[in-house]
């Protein structure tokens, strides 16, 4: 039987190995729920109670898989609703694909029911964001969308007309420059490694440092053992931004924990007295941290030549992934024996654990957030993902919450959105079956959007709400 141009869609992204879609229902994409249930048996729809919750739990899927994530809306309303939690995704690096519909598309442009270009809307958050024309169009844009949002770890987008969903061959006037087959399903992720006299020169600026800071973020999730081989050979302290904070546990020896608002104490002085910084994976934004311009010898690891340079002054910078470029650096960094940097830090770390303690273990009534957060370590395991909502819960999060073993940490960083909490781990859930997932959560939850805001996604499902797996249905 001739497939119809949502079947090509869906089929396309069972090629590229997507098993997830988050989303809401409507008119405007029918088609593409038919899809859906007819391949239920391989790719799983996750309802969600508002657009928003499917963008943020598609970039908690991303960030706790480091897969893409993918969400569904309908046409006008239903895209519109998804673009704060794609915001979110674009400004924390991480590869969504949004699928949205549009109205019929000969009455496009006519001011009929739900006729919103989104595809014009999304042009500022989408790196790639196009509307498929017809049967032999979608599977090339499938495939450009999906190698975009690998590629450049941001947000592709993809339109479909709602009628267009039900079109097959038999409506299809092939043109004859679209060769089938042409496109391809794979993603080949670059290995770049800079040459090796430039990690020379990196390398002798670090040697010279008598107060070694690192900066470790994100980027270095995957890059724990070089990170703290850099800190060992230079005697120098790492500071974690709020998205690496999974990066080395919190009881390292070599830790002085966050930075900004919502860090501590010690990472400032380290910070205020370092000479040297080494910046790996991270765009933490807030300038005012950072060492003064003209006070540290810097070098910066980033796989995205654009961000070298882009918060503080850059001596050398070395684009690749964070754990190629450590492999390729850490031979030539000379063990350190002066010690004295690190000693100072660690003994104002000593104080600060203590003040979090004293804050922790409070008995005054009302209870302090401070020993929610503390004691929530308790029931932690040593491979629980926790996230977090932004407030002051974030706060509590990035201090108390001590980061063990295998856990992951994650919250709405760059854009600082609210309420994303729980559809975050929704999809750090879906993402990892079988693990704990713990969410550290604002009342905020319940307002944002209106009635329960995102906390409509825990109604039970006996009250038309609720996390639950929906066989996609036609009506
Ligand atoms: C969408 C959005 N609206 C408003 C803000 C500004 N803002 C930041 S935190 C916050 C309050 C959050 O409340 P809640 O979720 O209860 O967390 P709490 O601060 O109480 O821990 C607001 C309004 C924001 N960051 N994002
Ligand atoms: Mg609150």
């Amino acid at each position: 039987m001739a497939k119809t141009v949502a079947e090509r869609l869906v089929e396309r992204l069972i090629d590229w190995g997507i098993d997830t879609v988050f989303g809401l229902p409507g008119d405007g994409i029918n088609g593409i729920f038919e899809a859906l249930r007819t391949h239920e048996d391989r790719i799983r729809f996750i309802q969600v109670r508002h657009e928003e919750a499917a963008a943020f739990a598609a970039c908690g899927y991303a960030k706790h898989s480091g897969r893409l994530g993918v969400c569904l809306a309908t046409s006008g309303p239903g895209g519109i609703h998804l673009l704060n939690g794609l915001y979110d995704a674009k400004f924390d690096g991480q590869p969504v694909l949004a699928i949205t519909g549009h109205t019929y598309h000969d009455l496009i442009g006519t001011h009929y029911q739900q006729d919103v270009d989104l595809d014009k809307l999304f042009m500022d958050v989408a790196a790639y964001n196009e509307r498929v024309m017809g049967p032999a169009h979608v599977t090339g844009v499938v495939d450009e969308a999906i190698k975009t949002a690998l590629t450049r770890r941001t947000v592709a987008h993809i339109n479909i007309p709602k009628d267009i969903q039900d079109w097959d061959e038999g409506d299809e006037e092939r043109s004859k420059a679209n060769i089938p087959g042409h496109s391809g399903d794979l993603f080949a992720p670059a290995h770049l490694l800079p040459p090796r006299a430039v990690i020379e020169q990196a390398a002798a600026l670090i040697n010279k440092g008598k107060k070694v800071v690192i900066l470790a973020g994100r980027g270095c999730l995957a890059a724990r053992d070089e990170v703290l081989q850099l800190a060992e050979r230079t005697g120098g302290v790492i500071i974690k931004p709020l998205l690496g904070k999974g990066v080395v546990p919190d009881d390292s020896a070599y830790t002085t924990g966050g930075i900004g608002l919502l860090g501590t104490a010690p990472s400032e002085d380290a910070m205020q007295a370092c000479d040297t910084l080494i910046i790996i994976g991270s765009s933490f934004p807030y300038l005012e941290f950072y060492p003064k311009p003209d006070q540290a010898g810097t070098v910066q690891i980033d796989i995205d030549p654009m961000r070298i340079g882009l918060r503080h002054p850059v001596d050398i910078g070395l684009v690749g992934d964070a754990k190629s470029v450590l492999d390729a650096l850490l031979p030539m960094i000379e063990a350190k024996q002066d010690r004295q940097f690190l000693e100072k830090m660690q003994g104002h770390m000593q104080k600060w654990r203590e003040l979090l303690r004293e804050r922790g273990t409070r008995d005054d009534a009302p209870m302090k957030p401070q020993v929610v957060a503390f004691n929530v370590n308790r029931f932690l395991n040593d491979d629980a993902i926790v996230v977090t909502d932004t407030g002051t819960v974030t706060t509590w999060a990035a201090r108390y919450i001590e980061m063990r073993g295998e856990m992951q940490f994650s919250a709405s960083g760059t854009l600082a959105t609210m309420a994303n909490g729980l559809p975050y781990a929704i999809g750090a859930a879906l993402a990892n079956p079988g693990r704990q997932v713990v969410c550290l959560a604002g009342d905020g939850l319940f307002d944002v959007d209106g009635r329960d805001g995102n906390a409509g996604e825990i109604r039970p499902a006996d009250q038309g709400g609720g996390l639950q797996e929906q066989h996609a249905r036609h009506d």
